[in-house]
């Protein structure tokens, strides 16, 4: 698949989940380095950076995505010649993807530790992250029960119901409005992220924030899992996350639309849930509060004030 593929069908979602998004991007960058033929380093360098851009354009929210392409871009910047840049380009994408696979693998480890026997856990869209724990509870012998949400508009909790149930989990498919009607019923609650702030923010699919308001009311456990490299270092300096409004065709067909002069239709496919609101993110390097983003930032970002002041 060539680079301008990929992108296309990140932005039109048929690659979506962060952690999807951040390893065929690196995929794509390694492809395409390796096709090019360039006359020089410098042009080799500035085509990568134009590859880069074009999979940065595709959606703004994952934080995943550039975190993934700076990973690469980083030995491109550095190499010596065309055949060090090919060569750190591929070991790079190579190494991000297989680290990536492996993160999901040590959180659904870390994660499952956080469920017991006879939980009834709550999950919204669909992250492999948050499955991957779920999953390895279930295959650790527990014995649990899921409510996955609908995720309207665009409907990923179709995809996790599936894989729920190709698990063999018992699983209760709820529309989105019933999550707090059924948070009494609920005793722990599980998401991933697509991004999450220094200040421990976490930035998820529409929706999550209410289901953590919910879940504080009840006292429900609210647990994130998520890659370290879905932490956002430019979050130090005070940037914000960009979050992505897609089109309103997904929430209302336009030949309704088209009659409703005074009607705007608002799509937000993302929403922040602040930190009070969330009991334990669980990375591949181990669990930690939401307070603790930084020390992730710091430690496995490569953050550095220079860089980002
Ligand atoms: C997906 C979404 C997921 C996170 C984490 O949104 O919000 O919860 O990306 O997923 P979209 P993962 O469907 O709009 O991409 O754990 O798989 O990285």
């Amino acid at each position: 698949m060539s680079l301008y593929e990929t992108a296309d069908k990140i932005k039109s979602m048929e690659i979506r989940g962060a952690g999807r998004i951040a390893r065929y991007a690196a995929q794509a960058l390694k492809e395409h380095g390796n096709g090019l033929k360039p006359s020089d380093l410098n042009t080799f360098q500035r085509e990568m950076e134009k590859a880069s851009e074009v999979l940065l354009k595709t959606r703004p929210t994952a934080v995943s995505l550039p975190n993934a392409v700076n990973i690469v871009m980083r030995e491109v910047r550095a190499a010596g010649t065309i055949e060090d840049a090919k060569e750190k380009l591929t070991k790079t994408a190579d190494s991000f993807i297989e680290d990536s696979i492996n993160s999901v693998s040590k959180i659904a480890e870390f994660g499952s530790r956080h469920i017991k026997d006879g939980d009834t856990i709550l999950t919204h869209c669909n992250s492999e992250a948050a499955l991957a724990c779920i999953i390895k509870a279930h295959e650790d012998g527990k014995e649990i029960e899921v409510f996955a949400t609908e995720v309207r508009p665009r409907n990923q909790g179709l995809i996790t119901i599936k894989t729920l149930n190709d698990a063999g989990i018992k699983t209760s498919f709820i529309v989105d409005s019933a999550a707090r009607y059924y948070m009494k019923r609920v005793n722990l609650a599980i998401t991933g992220a697509d991004a999450i702030t220094v200040n421990g923010a976490v930035v998820n699919k529409i929706g999550t924030s209410q289901i953590a308001l919910c879940a504080k009311e009840s006292r429900t456990p609210l647990i994130v899992a998520a890659e370290t490299y879905k932490f956002a270092p430019k979050t130090v300096s005070g940037d914000l996350i960009d979050i992505e409004e897609r089109p309103s065709s997904e929430v209302l067909d336009d030949s309704i639309l088209k009659d409703l002069k005074n009607v705007r239709v608002r799509n937000p496919a993302f929403d922040v849930t602040p930190a009070a609101y969330i009991d334990l993110i669980i990375t591949e390097k181990g669990a930690i509060p939401p307070e603790m983003a930084y020390t992730i930032i710091k430690e496995y970002l490569g953050w550095k004030i220079e860089e980002f002041s």
